[in-house]
């Protein structure tokens, strides 16, 4: 039903505003230049904000330098805005959030657990692999014909949010949908090449003393591993760098739940969860004001390194054991 809605309000605007969440993923990246791409075809006028650098592995996509930060953007009150991968309005950026409150209509596509349908319309599938997954239902909705540079950028959200298609998350609309990618044209070896072997050798030095600091707590059930500022500053490494970082004490035999803590400031830790099999860690990013999906969740604590590590890792225990 909200994406016939969706459907009108995109063809009675002639002004889109596309956004998406601070520290960009392939979903949210993909997403954005894949709508972004579609609505240029039926003559729209289209920008597209996201607050934050743009990971090496996503800059070959066609349609990547279109991407404006907030500073660079007039929005204006005759545009909708459409938000992509975003849980709520926050998560884009408070100056997103400003210019929001400025545009006629908003709209808000996600898939996450726990979306807070902050805008006018709200589609929020947490069926779906990918808010790429959505976009790519839209896209066809509004009768688009889906060419190369839409396909990658589509295939990258949905092969980046489902971890390649392992997730549980993955369906056989997934699988369908990366079919009919496959048929438009999508360039398999580029997306292969850009996001797996293209890595800046400061990367593995990044892993290499992430991975060292790796601890097994509650009974061996979960293990954690950690990202100093000192260590971001020695490898000149962004937060991007890090996402894959989680995947390794996952990989570990017995690992139920895998966290990684983010040294942001003095006062600010970011922490990613990851459960392997059926533990619910959005229920631990949420008691830490965080959100995400039932496997893979996060939040941000204002606290010191060591004390937020004491906290998250001792509320843990008391859930997992
Ligand atoms: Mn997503």
């Amino acid at each position: 039903m909200s994406l016939s809605r969706i459907k009108e309000a995109v063809i009675g605007s002639t002004e889109i505003v596309v956004v998406s969440h601070e520290y960009p993923d392939g979903d949210s990246i993909g997403s954005s230049i894949a709508l972004a791409k579609a609505l240029s075809q039926m003559e729209k006028s289209v920008k597209v904000i996201i607050n934050g650098d743009i990971p090496l592995e996503y800059r070959f996509l066609t349609g990547i330098d279109d991407i404006r930060r907030p500073d660079d953007v007039v929005v204006n009150k005759e545009s909708i805005m459409i938000f992509l991968d975003c849980a709520d309005e926050k998560r884009a950026g408070s100056q997103i959030d400003a210019y929001r409150k400025r545009c006629r209509l908003s709209i808000n596509i996600d898939h996450h657990l726990g979306n807070t349908n902050f805008a006018d319309i709200n589609h929020v599938d947490i069926s779906a692999s990918s808010t790429g997954e959505i976009v790519y239902d839209l896209i066809k909705l509004l009768d688009i014909t889906i060419d190369k540079d839409i396909a990658n950028a589509l295939y990258i959200t949905i092969v980046t949010d489902t971890g390649s298609f392992r997730f549980d998350n993955t369906t056989a609309k997934t699988f369908n949908m990366a079919g009919y990618l496959l048929t438009m044209g999508l360039d398999f070896s580029a997306i292969r090449i850009n996001l797996w072997e293209n890595k800046n050798p400061n990367s593995i030095g990044l892993l290499i003393d992430v991975l060292s600091t790796m601890k097994f707590v509650c009974n061996n059930k979960a293990a954690y591993i950690v990202a100093t500022n000192e260590v971001m500053e020695k490898w000149k490494a962004g937060y991007g760098e890090l996402e894959s970082f989680i995947n390794y004490p996952k990989s570990i035999k017995g690992i139920e739940v895998a966290i990684l803590f983010k040294e942001i400031g003095m006062n600010e830790i970011k922490v990613s969860f990851r459960a392997k099999a059926d533990f619910d860690v959005q229920a631990i990013a949420s008691y830490f004001g965080g959100g995400g999906h039932k496997k893979a969740s996060g939040c941000t604590l204002n606290t010191q390194l060591n004390e937020g590590i004491k906290k998250v890792i001792e509320y843990l225990h008391e859930r997992l054991i």
